[in-house]
Formats: C-alpha cells, structure tokens, sequence
C-alpha cells in the first residue's frame, strides 16, 4: 500500500456488545495497519480508524430496555468495544463516536455543502422499511426477498414519508466509470460483480433524512441544519466519519482512504452510496473497498436467537489458555477474508494452533535456539555464512526471498493471512532444512573433525537468520510472541526500518558472528485436541 496509508474498518452499532465478527474486522485491519508501518518504516505515514456508530434507532430501544437514556448505553457499549479492541492488542490511532461533537460538526458541513449544491433535495419517499436493518428496500429488492429483510426474516413494512434526498441517480455513470477503470476499487472481485451486476438495474435518489416526530426518541441523532424537523439518517451520518475524523489539517494527508473494510452485508452502502457522497462532495475516492464474508460457529449461523456468538466472554478465554497471538493467528489465517463464509470450529482452532505455532514457529525457534546455546554458548562464532544443504532444491536465503516477495504481493490485495502464511512457509523449510543437515548428529563428530564445528556453526546461523526473517513476516500477526523471540535473541527491529530491509537474509538487519541467541522461554505449548473448547 502507499504512503501515507489509511486504513479503516465499520463503525459498530453501539445497541449491543462486540463479538468476534467486529474483532474479526478491526483484527484485519490491525494486521494491515502492523505491516504498512513495517512496510514504509515511519509509523506516522499510517493511520487506522476504528470506532462506534452510535445514532441508530435501535440504541434508543435497548437503551430503554435497560433503563438508560440513548447516550448512557452507547457510553457503556462504546466502553466494551474499545476494551475488547485493547485487549486484542489492536493499534488504532484513533477510535471515533458519531456521538462526538468533531464528527458531528462536520457532518453538518458536509450536509450543507449537499445542500447547497442542490444534491440533497427535499422530496417524498415511498418503499419498504426494514425496521431490523434501519434501511429502505426497493420494489425490486422488496419482491425479490418476499416482502420479508434479507438479513433478519423480519417482515417489511411499505411506508412514505416526506425527506431529503440524495440525487444519488445523477453519480451513476461516473461511478460505473469509476469501477470499470478501476478493477481492485472493490476486492474481491466476485463482491466487485455483484455490485456491478446490481448496478445495472439503475439508481434511483436515496432519502438521507428521517422526520422528527413527537416520540423524543426521534431526535436522537444530527439535525438537518436547515431543518429541525429532520434528522440525518444514521446511515449517511455513519458514512461520514471515514472523512470527518481527518479532515484537519494535521491528518488531510490520509484522505484518500487506502481501504474500508467491512463484511458483505454494508458492501453497497460503502462501495456505490458513499462514493457518489464523495464525488458529489468533490472529494477524492478511496483507493479500495474491501468486503470480507462471515464467520460462523461450528458450521451453524451465529445469530441472537440461538444464542450461539464468540463473544468476548468466549474469546478471552481462548485468550487465556493458548494467549492473544493465537487466537489473532487463528482469525487472520483461517478467517473469512474471502468469498466463503469460515468456521469457528474448536478442532480446527487447535489443529492450526498445533501445526502452525506449537510445531511450527514455536518448536522451529526452540530447537535452533537450544542448538546454538548448547553448541556455540549462545553466540554465532566468527565467520558464519549461509551453507545450502546437499539435496536441497533452494537455499534458504532464496527461500526467504521468494516469501518476502509473497507478503508484498498478498499485501496489495489485502490478503493478511497469506501475507502471514508466507513466514511460515519459511518455517517448514526450515524444518526441512535441518532434517537434511542434521545438526545434531553433526555435533557429535566435531571433536573429531574440526571444519565439522565450522559447518555446524554455518548450519546454525542459516537456520537463525531464516527464523529471524520469518519472525518479522509474522509479527503484525503475532506481535507479543514475535517480540519475545527477538528479545531472546536480540533482533528487535531498528526504529525507521522497513520490512523489505528487516526480511532481507543477511541483510544489514541480519543476525551475524558475535549476536547473541539465546535459548528464551517456550513460545507456544502444544495443545491437547482431547481437552474440550474453553467456555
Ligand atoms: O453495519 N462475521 O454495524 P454492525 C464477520 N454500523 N464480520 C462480522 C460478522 C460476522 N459474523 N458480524 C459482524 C453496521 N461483522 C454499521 C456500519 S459503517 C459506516 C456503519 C462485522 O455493528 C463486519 O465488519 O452491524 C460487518 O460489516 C460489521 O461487523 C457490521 O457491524
């Protein structure tokens, strides 16, 4: 991605607590924003925006269900996002309420400049109402669905009512264009289709007002400027705050968005509503629209009804027994950043958990790591230099390269997890690597044999500095465990350095004679597939 980077994900509904899935989003995001400032090196040129969304009609209704004023509650839901947030180790810099007094002053600049350009209109809206989804069905769409939402099964209620509108008809061309002229606007490219295909049937105007009626639940949210008797539809106000939070001076720098990301059920509010907002406010696009599938638990749907969330509860305890890292190494690798829906299935989580981090990295660090403190005092001796084993189809210089190179292209379509992946391609080999030089046989015969300690010593260092090159593809994945293997073995990487120098073998960043590697504690415990999910 190009510098400056600004990375975004949803704004949450505040009328209830965060699961997985908003995790899921803000992980992904966290990963991307973790490897765009590893990628240019200056953390500054990256920004990446999370927050809550707060002004829906169905905060007022569970607010009060629980006794609270609208505020109250989002208050108290705003709290447990960003607290969910920190304890996944996310590093947002910033966390935006549309309850905020920054966003909402600009919302009401924007709407003014709509309105004064003659592209907000006050007009009469009829359609149906998805009362679940707080959003209008067409008559198409209405029919399609049986007249019941597409999201919930709730039934759908016609209803008119007198509005401010969009001329969201007038961008449709200039969008079309837009998408045709740019293939990755909206990844993946099956989601880029299906809106594609949905613009086809042709826009129609979209009303981005609600009237205020007598029920004083109706005022919660921005008043129309120029009209009392209408607040700004939740939806358009959400929207918004992608541009309101760095549309100051300080931060101008990072609009364009570099990516929005969500799952698929806001893909068309993000990828055809917002940029004709845009483009009528004569605001650059952003670069990409990114809309990921779901997870489900177990094979099953997760739904309110059935009770069946990863909620934070369930997460933390994931947390607790394999650590944070694991859990973030199970969404972003095995997560639903595709076209198909993933499973949060316990087998699968520990069967991940055991291949790719306990006998994986874990294990991989562990034996080069002992090795060298057991034959070498812990320090590479003088002269090391890569040995290729005998038999071997690549280096693993070469074998770093090429996955070095796989990041960088997993990167450019915001693949996280093939991104990660990639550092552990290096591991296998690794692993492969040693069982053809077998290091430890090695070992016994160096008293006899004097260039057999050099060859060790070579075998060695070529594992470390390969792990090393590895460990800086997985640290946006696994920051905590990464962080204590370079403590362990004194790699940190320099402030200022950039992955493409970090991930480079032997590099100027590499391990060499005279670095310190130490044994270090045990980075994951294998886990037992025998004992049951946490709960
Ligand atoms: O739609 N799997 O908020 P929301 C994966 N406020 N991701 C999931 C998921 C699942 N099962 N469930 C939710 C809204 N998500 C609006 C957005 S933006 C200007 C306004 C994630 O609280 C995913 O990112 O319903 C999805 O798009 C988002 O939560 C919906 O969050």
């Amino acid at each position: 991605m190009a510098s400056p980077t600004y990375i975004t994900t949803p704004i949450y509904y505040v009328n209830d607590r965060p699961h997985i899935g908003h995790c899921y989003t803000t992980g992904l995001a966290d990963c991307l924003a973790r490897f765009s400032r590893l990628a240019s090196g200056d953390p500054s040129q990256t920004y990446f925006l999370t927050g809550t969304d707060e002004h829906a009609d169905k905060v007022v209704t569970s607010a009060a269900a629980h006794g609270m004023t609208p505020l109250q509650w989002a208050d108290r839901n705003a709290a447990a996002f960003e607290e969910a947030f920190r304890a996944c180790n996310y590093t947002h810099d910033d966390f935006v309420r549309t309850t905020q007094d920054r966003h909402k002053t600009k919302v009401i600049e924007y709407i003014n400049a709509l309105l004064a350009s003659g592209d907000v209109y006050l007009g009469e809206y009829t359609g149906w109402w998805d009362a679940s989804q707080e959003e209008y069905l067409t008559e198409t769409m209405a029919k399609e669905a049986g007249f019941i939402s597409p999201v919930t099964g709730k039934p759908l209620v016609k209803r008119s009512e007198k509005n401010y509108f969009f001329r969201l008809s007038k961008y449709q061309a200039r969008l079309k264009a837009h998408i045709d002229a740019h293939p990755t606007f909206i990844l993946p490219e099956a989601r880029r289709n299906e809106v594609l295909g949905r613009l086809r049937d042709g826009l129609e105007d979209i009303p981005v007002s609600r009237a205020v009626t007598d029920d004083p639940a109706s005022r919660w949210g921005i008043l129309m400027p120029n009209d009392p008797g209408h607040r700004i539809y939740v939806w358009i106000d959400a929207l918004f705050n992608y541009l309101s939070v760095v549309d100051r001076p300080e931060l101008s720098r990072f609009w364009p968005a570099s990516v929005h990301l969500m799952a698929k059920d806001i893909l068309w509010f993000h990828a055809v509503i917002w940029p004709c907002m845009l483009m009528a406010l004569n605001r650059p696009l952003p670069r990409r629209v990114y809309a990921h599938s779901y997870w489900v638990r177990e094979g099953v749907k997760m739904s309110k009804s059935l009770g069946n969330f990863v909620t934070i509860e369930v997460m933390q305890a994931y947390a607790a027994r394999y650590g944070m890292d694991a859990l973030r190494w199970y969404l972003l690798t095995q997560g639903p950043s595709g076209t198909t829906d993933a499973d949060f299935s316990h087998a699968r989580f520990v069967e991940v958990f055991n291949a790719d981090l306990a006998n994986g990295i874990g294990n991989c660090a562990s034996r080069v790591g002992n090795m060298i403190d057991k034959y070498f005092g812990g320090v590479l001796p003088e002269g090391v230099r890569e040995h290729v084993a005998e038999g071997s189809t690549r280096s693993l210089s070469a074998c770093c390269a090429a996955s070095a190179a796989n990041t960088m292209k997993a990167l450019d379509t915001c693949d996280a997890g093939e991104a990660l992946l990639a550092g552990i391609a290096i591991v296998r080999e690794v692993d492969q690597y040693i069982n053809l030089t077998s290091p430890f046989k090695l070992a016994k015969t160096v008293d006899a044999d004097p260039s057999a300690k050099t060859r060790l010593a070579d075998i060695l260092y070529t594992c470390a500095e390969a792990i090393r090159v590895a460990s800086v593809l997985l640290s946006p994945g696994l920051p905590t465990k990464m962080a204590q293997l370079w403590s362990a073995w004194g790699c940190a990487p320099a402030a200022g350095a950039t992955l493409e120098s970090l991930a480079s073998f032997a590099g100027v960043h590499g391990l060499r004679a005279g670095s310190r590697v130490t044994k270090g504690e045990i980075l994951f415990m294998r886990a037992d597939p025998a004992e049951p999910a946490p709960a």
